[in-house]
């Protein structure tokens, strides 16, 4: 905490937040450096809200990348003024037409693109110039995936095994319609071509996309003025840069990919550094970033943890007498889905002093601003990762200063909604799953002879082969059928976190090491607790799929959202077949109640 006190009071901005314009504003696509980003002790800025019109948004989205003076190259998502990664506001039933222009150049002077590059080429035909069916993958190519959106997977869509746009292509159309029943909630777009996830996202390209309406889903959101916060990670500005002198001394090891190991001391030098809407807070300083809100105001914070790698852990602290003490912060959704809503029976508000946060996971929360006089900040807490996992320690994020003068949020929710209709599927959790199915993360050793190897990581179906993913096969792990419900039990035969992810739909977490914990909301994206030596059992959760939505149907993946991890090969892939009609389901027999494929 000392490090903290330390921190707020050099870092904190006058009460009015120094408004000042930020580099990103100054940015114009087609200029030389197209991805500026704030820096580190400005003011929290608010990504550009583009909202639907007449039940449409179209937009021109360019993908641009530079060179950093770091380690790490910049991407980013541009519009033609410039601005960097709107928030995309659609009503459920409305149609998204985003045209995307890939401007990726080669940047790296030391050869690794085209290596890259070259590798992929290999195992894609580059004759074929058709994004939509096998496209060529090189290092330039880039797609995009609409995270938690259950949108059919189909090229234009939300395909991310077979659009593979170049720069010589032409401006690729994504067109597809919010579904009518879309909860409302927090999602996000970014690229997902096979093996450059990880470098494209942590690069920063990413961006908000809200299903209106949640204040429908809780009328206690009604009227609350709101925030887009997105954290993201990167090579450490300072990776030589020795830690606080109040910190606990931890000697950083380094694990395959250069990243420091977990420290198991909530300090020390972190995997990556963080940024919260593009302006960095870095260690080993951390200067913190800003927000001013007025006395005791609530507001509905909306956070993406858009991180290649770095788990989140959310916790507000006031300053109490001579301490700073947590405060409740009030969930209201998870992953997009404002809770007690699709028939569960949960209460709508979950008042927690700390929330988790997977790469790739959100989370909603009701703020209430401190008393005036009296400051703040949200931080992330450490995230014990494994042995094996990044170091993720506790670190400040964003002051927190009540003035009866902050300006307002640029949106605020409708004062008045009519609530959302019922459900028009049974709560999840009341549904008998038809099958089990198990699968299980799994990790090669790293090689003392063969130092430089990359170790493969896995996504495994318990009785198939271990095999990295395949980007070239068209074979699927699993074939599930439109309609069904299924449980499947992942388990982490590693030691380290792994955040299970599936497209196209969510899920509930129903058992957690076993034990039955039924959540009344659901997830797109879940932690795996890791195994050591003393776990009685392997862990694992268990997840209520659910495959009953008809855009279900197609073929897609499920992978870990540690993105370094699903680009080296920990991912997989699953068909969903249409639901057999009426007159078929007649001539096959029944299904078993409970099968391990
Ligand atoms: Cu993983």
């Amino acid at each position: 905490m000392k490090v903290f006190l330390r921190i707020l009071g050099a870092g904190l901005v006058s009460p009015l937040g120094g408004l000042r314009l930020t580099d990103a504003a100054g940015a114009k696509e087609g200029s030389k450096d197209p991805c500026r980003r704030p820096i580190a002790g400005d003011p929290v800025p608010e990504p550009r809200d583009l909202r639907s019109e007449d039940g449409v948004l179209e937009l021109d989205l360019t993908m641009r990348n530079v060179e950093d003076t770091g380690a790490s190259a910049r991407y980013c998502y541009l519009l033609p003024d410039g601005t960097e990664s709107p928030t995309l506001r659609l009503s459920p039933g409305d149609e998204l037409v985003l045209r995307l222009r890939n401007a990726l150049v080669p940047i790296n002077s030391d050869g690794s693109t085209a290596a890259l590059g070259g590798e992929i080429c290999r195992t894609r035909p580059t004759a074929q110039k058709d994004a939509c069916t096998d496209g060529p993958m090189t290092a330039l190519s880039t797609n995009l995936h609409f995270h938690g959106m259950t949108v059919p997977a189909r090229c234009h869509q939300d395909d991310v095994l077979r659009t593979s746009i170049q720069p010589t292509d032409p401006v690729y159309e994504y067109r597809f319609k919010v579904p009518v029943d879309g909860s409302p909630g927090l999602y996000w777009y970014h690229p997902h071509v096979h093996g450059l996830s990880s470098k494209q996202v942590m690069g920063g390209a990413s961006g908000a996309l809200i299903i209106e309406g949640i204040e429908r889903a809780n009328p206690e959101l009604r009227g609350l003025a709101e925030r887009v916060l997105i954290v993201r990670d990167q090579d450490l500005l300072h990776p030589d840069a020795p830690a606080s002198l109040s910190e606990p001394s931890a000697q950083a090891l380094l694990d395959r990919d250069g990243d420091v190991v977990n420290t198991g001391t909530g300090s020390g030098k972190p995997a990556k550094d963080l940024s919260v809407n593009f302006v960095p807070v870095p260690y080993p300083e951390y200067p913190i970033t800003s927000i001013v809100m007025k006395p005791g105001e609530r507001q509905l914070w909306r956070l993406l943890n858009a991180c290649s790698v770095t788990y989140l852990n959310i916790a507000a602290l006031y300053k109490r007498g001579p301490k700073f003490r947590p405060q409740w912060l009030g969930v209201v959704a998870i992953d997009g889905v404002p809770i007690a809503t699709q028939g569960s029976p949960g209460h709508p508000i979950e008042w927690r002093d700390s929330i988790v946060v997977a790469p790739g996971a959100r989370v909603e929360f009701i703020m209430v601003g401190p008393p005036a006089g009296v400051p703040g900040m949200l931080i992330t807490r450490t995230v014990d990762t494994g042995i094996g996992g990044e170091n993720d320690p506790t670190r400040p994020l964003i002051s927190i200063t009540a003035s009866a003068q902050a300006v307002d949020p640029q949106s605020r929710l409708p004062a008045a909604s009519e609530p959302l209709p019922a459900p028009s599927r049974p709560w999840l959790g009341s549904v008998a799953p038809v099958r089990i199915r198990r699968l299980y993360f799994s990790e090669d050793d790293q090689d003392p002879n063969r130092p430089q190897a990359t170790p493969g990581f896995y996504l495994t179906v318990e009785g198939q082969p271990r095999a990295v993913f395949d980007p070239l096969s068209s074979e699927p792990n699993i074939i599930a059928r439109q309609g069904d419900v299924e449980d499947w039990i992942i388990e982490n035969r590693t030691s380290e976190l792994h955040a299970f992810h599936i497209h196209q739909l969510h899920f509930q977490l129903v058992a957690w090491m076993g034990l039955a914990i039924n959540e009344p909301f659901l997830r797109d994206t879940v932690n795996v607790p890791y195994a050591t030596s003393n776990t009685q059992a392997v862990p694992s959760v268990r997840l209520r799929m659910d495959f009953r939505d008809p855009d279900s149907v197609g073929t897609f993946v499920y992978h870990c959202h540690l993105l370094d991890h699903e680009d080296a090969g920990m991912m997989g892939r699953i068909r969903v077949d249409p639901a057999l009609a009426a007159a078929d389901v007649r001539h096959v027999s029944p299904k078993p109640s409970k099968s391990v494929t």
